[in-house]
This record gives C-alpha cells, structure tokens and sequence, in this order.
C-alpha cells in the first residue's frame, strides 16, 4: 500500500549528508492580508533584500527566541532562508541524486531552491524531502539559496485541527482581528522544528527497506522488502550483523527472509538483562551502467521481537508487557518544539531514572531522532498520530478524514522499521461519541492496519464506554482521566472508586485489554500544603496514589498499563486555567523533579522487578 520511501538520511560509503542546522534568515509576513510575501515573491531574490529579516536558529520554534510578543503569538507565513555550498563533487555529478529534506516544518511548507519550486507539504509532523538534482548542475559551483515558507494556521481540517476566530465589533476590537483557537492543550509553536539535511544517494538507489520480525521457537526471521529506484537491471545483497559484527544471516534479492538461528531478541528496558538487542540490516544495491559499476548501501537498525495482543494481555515476545510509562511533549524552554541533543539525552536519562519503560507520542510524531534512541534505550512506543482536538463535525468529514489517512501513511511509512513502536495510535480524545466518528474511525483504523498488519491500533478516550463510537474498532482500551481534578475537584477520596468502576465498565462492554493512558493532577513546583490541596505538590502525590491503589486491583487482569499524564511541565496557550503552562509534570520544564517523581519511580521499579 505504501508507496515511496522515506529512509532517514545516513552517511555511508554511497552516501552523503550535510546538516543544514545553524542561522537562517527569518521573515515573518506581518502584513494585514499575510500575504506579502507571495505578492512580491520573496523567493525570487535573497530573503534579506526583501526587507529587515532576524536570526532564526534552526532547529527551533520561532516563537520563544525573540522579545517580541507579536512574533510569539504570530499566526500566518514565516519565511526561513540560508545559502548552502553544495560540494562540487556532488553538483557537477550526473550520477549523483543531490535530496533536500526537511525533519518537520509546522504547519503547511513551500520550499524553493534558487527561486525554483521544489516542494509543498501539509502536517507539521513529519519529514518531507525534494530532489533538488538538476537545479544545482546549471548553477554549479553557486551557493544554493533554499527558501521555506511556512504557515502555521490550523482550520478544522488540519490535524490537529483549529479555527481562526475574525473578531470584526469594530468598538472592541481593531480592523481584521483575529486569533486561532484550537481543541488541545499545548502551545502551537511553529518553525523549522527538526533538522534540515542536504543528502545524496546514487542516481539508482535503495529507495526503501522494510522488515517485519517474527519468532519461531529459538530462531528469528526477518522478512525484508526492499525497493529500488532508478534501475530495472540490478542486484541486490543483504547482510545481516549482529553487535559483535559477526554476519548472522545473508540473502539476495529485493524480498526474502533471513533466518537468525538463536536470535537476541529486542526486549523492553527492564524486562531483560540485555534489553534492545539490535542487529544491523546491510543492504547493498549493485547496479551495472554504460559508464561502470555502481552501488548503494544502507544500514537499518533491526529489533528481532513480535508483539500480539489478547482479551486482557500485551504480549512482547509471548509475555505479558506492563506499560509503566509517561506521557510526554516536545518541548522546552526558548526552543519551543525544537529538536536538541542535550535534551533528549537527558529525558532519556530521566526516563531511565524513573524507571520508565514507555512512552506515548502526546499528542504527534516526534523526531524520527528520538525514534531511534527508544530502539536504541529498550524505550517501548505508542506512536500517535497528530489527531488531538477532533471534537467539531466538521473534522469528521471527508476532508478531515482523507488527509488522517494520508498522514497515517506517511506515519507508518517513517516509522514502520523500529522495534520499539508497539502500536500506533490514531488520536488523542476525539470527540467519539458523535454519530460520524463511527465511520471515522472504523476507516481510519482499517486503513492503518491495512498500511501495517503486524502492529495493535488504538486511540486515547475519554468518552463514556457505551457511548463511545470508535471503541468497537481498537485493539486495545486507551484511557484518559481526570477524578478529583476536573471533577469533584478537591476531593481525593472519590479517585479510587470512580477509577474501579471506569475499568470495569470497559471491561464489561469489550473485553479488551486497558492502558490508563493519562491521568494527573498539576503541582507548582514549590507549593506544599498539608492536608494537601490542589496545586501543591502533595496534592499531586495523592492523586497519583490513589490511582495506584485501583490500578493494582486491576493490573493483574486486564490492565495492561498506566501512562503519568505528564513527563514534565510544558507551555500552553494563555488562559485561566493555566499558569504559565501546564503543570502536570512529575519534572519542571526544566527537568527537574516534583515529589512526585520519587513516588513514581519507587513504584516503577517495583514493578519492574516483580515482572521480571
Ligand atoms: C487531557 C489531554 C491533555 C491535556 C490534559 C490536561 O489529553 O492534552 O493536557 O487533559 O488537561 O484531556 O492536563
């Protein structure tokens, strides 16, 4: 079903890569209709003759870097520009296919390269690439100009969606203003969010690679398939290595499956001495030309583990797999939602630390980096779709619909290879209980499953059991609540049995296992009150033990799993019910921790050590 690759750009002996991270030139179009840009085509000439442009680092939101208020909450095209020196080796190469690729650009993104229109994508989530070949041999030995625009409107069909609101009472407010809502509960910060590259590949190339594990008995089979570009005429090995470089298994040819006799299989953090074996995927493509021999590679990690799902158990390798895990965000102080190494290496530590052994992607794709480093840390998971705020009928429609089905694609398409996505998750509290979401989500999950066959579906609810019109269609019960805070708020002593009955009720009417997939309270870093009361640290403590005390009756039976709603604190719009953002973290924005880190890492690891 899925056409097209989506590789992530690799050095090896037949490619290379250069990261176009650093300063861009930044233009935010603040004229009344937005449109300025286009009006005097701002990609023609270098961005900065257009008019006064800032330093935007990339990757990075645009909006915290700044002191100005109105580039903060600026809502319409931002211009991104940076000159590259393309090496001439790849310019004036006609065997050589120069891409350009693009981690993330939220929203909706125009790319040109020298003027010239190279690519337009749609979601904010996920990599988009332009092969940008034959505009570099005309201009050889030019720097190349590579202008972004990016436009971060939401519309109720987006995903996520929104809605701008025109204010237009003339006695309160002035001429064409108006402001974007959206359905979720994160700022949304826009930009160049996740690294640029400059990447070549030969003219024919290893356009994709994909593999499915499997298990029989003691041995590990990895069925591979594999597409070239460029050639009909060409042969294929592949080698697979384990880690200590020895060659375990060969094969030939674009489909086939490799036999690992006495496999390392790829095993959760915690459940396994050796947690996340990983073997590595050689792929070489030999192509023979009128001008010689030419030949690809690519290397792919690969996790040798199954995954099956029953009434009441998530198995990972035929045992039973507990979820004891966070949600969490992309974000962070000044940059946004911009990717860094620093931080997601220490969120990895912290997740170790906890003794987390999973994550959901609340509530869209992060950085295919990221990806890498939960097959790589043993980190098992839930890779949610940007479908958070589906709650008007509008975004049931077939617009709505067809553009989540395209992004379900482009979703499993980048990330169907790693071993530690378990299950895909289509949305985040979709308004389930409307009539149309029946239809919706019966589509939309079989089209994911049609796209991936070897991995459960769900998506996060917080609707009642009965009314819920998308549940009959998961394989597994994700849900979200919220007792003693948004209801009965203040009183701690309701938690245990409105939590008991929530799981029976859903246990009663599917018989599907359950994913406690949010729940919290939010604590001020600081605030401490005895009694507890709502937003001291204590009171956030409680909360949590109260969860924990129903969530054990259950755990044994049909409770697969419980998800902390949230890693750490993160920025939102500005309202009432927020101050300075959302404080459900266990850790402070800053990564540091609450009280309540420590309760949930005593209980992580005793979990951990009784499942093991
Ligand atoms: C849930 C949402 C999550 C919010 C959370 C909250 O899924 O995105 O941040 O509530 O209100 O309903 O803290």
């Amino acid at each position: 079903v899925l056409a097209g690759g989506m590789l992530y750009p690799q050095e090896t002996p037949s490619r290379e890569r250069k990261d176009l991270s650093g300063l861009w030139d930044f233009r935010a179009d603040f004229s009344e209709d937005r449109n300025q840009g286009f009006r005097e085509r701002w990609y023609q000439s270098p961005l900065r003759e257009t008019g006064p442009v800032l330093d935007m680092p990339v990757p990075a939101s645009f909006n915290d870097v700044g002191q100005d208020a109105k580039l903060q909450n600026f809502i319409g095209w931002v211009w991104y520009e940076r000159q590259v020196m393309v090496p001439q080796s790849w310019a004036r190469d006609p065997g050589t296919r120069v891409m350009l690729r693009i981690g993330s650009a939220h929203y909706y993104a125009i790319v040109w390269v020298n003027g010239v229109h190279v690519a337009e994508h749609e979601g904010g989530h996920l990599p988009f690439e332009a092969d940008i070949s034959r505009l570099l041999r005309s201009d050889a030995g030019e720097p190349c100009r590579v202008t972004v625009a990016i436009n971060n409107t939401l519309t109720p069909h987006t995903l996520p969606p929104g809605q701008i609101e025109y204010k237009t009472d003339r006695l309160r407010y002035p001429k064409n203003y108006f402001i974007q809502l959206t359905h979720f509960d994160f700022f949304n910060y826009a930009g160049l969010h996740r690294p640029v590259f400059l990447y070549t590949t030969p003219a024919s190339y290893i356009e994709d690679i994909s593999v499915t594990p499997e298990v029989a008995q003691s041995t590990g089979l990895v069925n591979y398939e594999i597409v070239v570009h460029g050639s009909e005429n060409f042969e294929l090995d592949v080698l697979l290595w384990d880690k200590e470089g020895r060659a375990v298994a060969k094969g030939t040819g674009a489909r086939g499956q490799l036999q690992v006799p006495d496999a390392q299989l790829w095993w959760p953090y915690l459940m396994h001495e050796q947690p996340a074996y990983l073997y590595s995927l050689e792929v070489t493509l030999v192509v023979q030309t009128g001008a010689g021999t030419v030949s690809d590679v690519y290397t792919l990690p690969v996790g040798i583990r199954t995954v099956t799902v029953t009434h009441n158990q998530f198995l990972i390798n035929g045992k039973p797999f507990y979820f004891h895990g966070v949600n969490k965000h992309e974000d962070s102080d000044i940059r946004g939602k911009g990717f860094d190494w620093a931080l997601l290496v220490k969120d990895f530590n912290l997740l170790r630390w906890l003794g987390a052994n999973s994550f959901r992607t609340s509530h869209y794709p992060y950085a295919e980096e990221v990806m890498q480093l939960c097959d790589r840390y043993g980190i098992v998971v839930i890779d949610e779709a940007p479908g958070v705020g589906i709650v008007q009928w509008e975004s049931f429609g077939n617009i709505s619909l067809n553009h989540h089905l395209e992004v379900m694609e482009e979703l499993v398409q980048r990330d169907k290879n790693h071993p530690s996505v378990v299950m895909w998750s289509v949305a985040n509290e979709p308004a389930s209980w409307l009539p149309p979401a029946a239809y919706y989500f019966k589509t939309l999950i079989a089209h994911t499953k049609a796209l991936d066959p070897t991995r459960p579906v769900t998506f996060v609810s917080n609707s009642r059991p009965e009314a819920d019109n998308g549940a009959p269609y998961v394989d597994v019960i994700c849900i979200n609540s919220y007792y003693s805070w948004y209801h009965d708020s203040g009183h701690l002593e309701v938690i245990q049995l409105q939590v008991s009955t929530t799981f029976e009720n859903w246990n009663q009417l599917y018989q599907k296992p359950i994913i406690q997939s949010e729940y919290g309270a939010d604590a001020i870093p600081g605030f401490h009150q005895d009694p507890p009361k709502m937003f001291s640290e204590e009171y956030q403590k409680v909360v949590l033990q109260q969860y924990h005390l129903a969530l054990d009756q259950k755990r044994k039976d049909y409770v697969i799993g419980e998800l902390i709603w949230n890693f750490a604190d993160f920025m939102t719009d500005q309202s009432v019910m927020r101050v300075m953002g959302n404080k459900k973290g266990i850790f402070t924005r800053q990564r540091q921790p609450k009280g309540s880190a420590f309760l949930l890492r005593e209980r992580y690891w005793r979990i951990a050590n009784e499942t093991r």
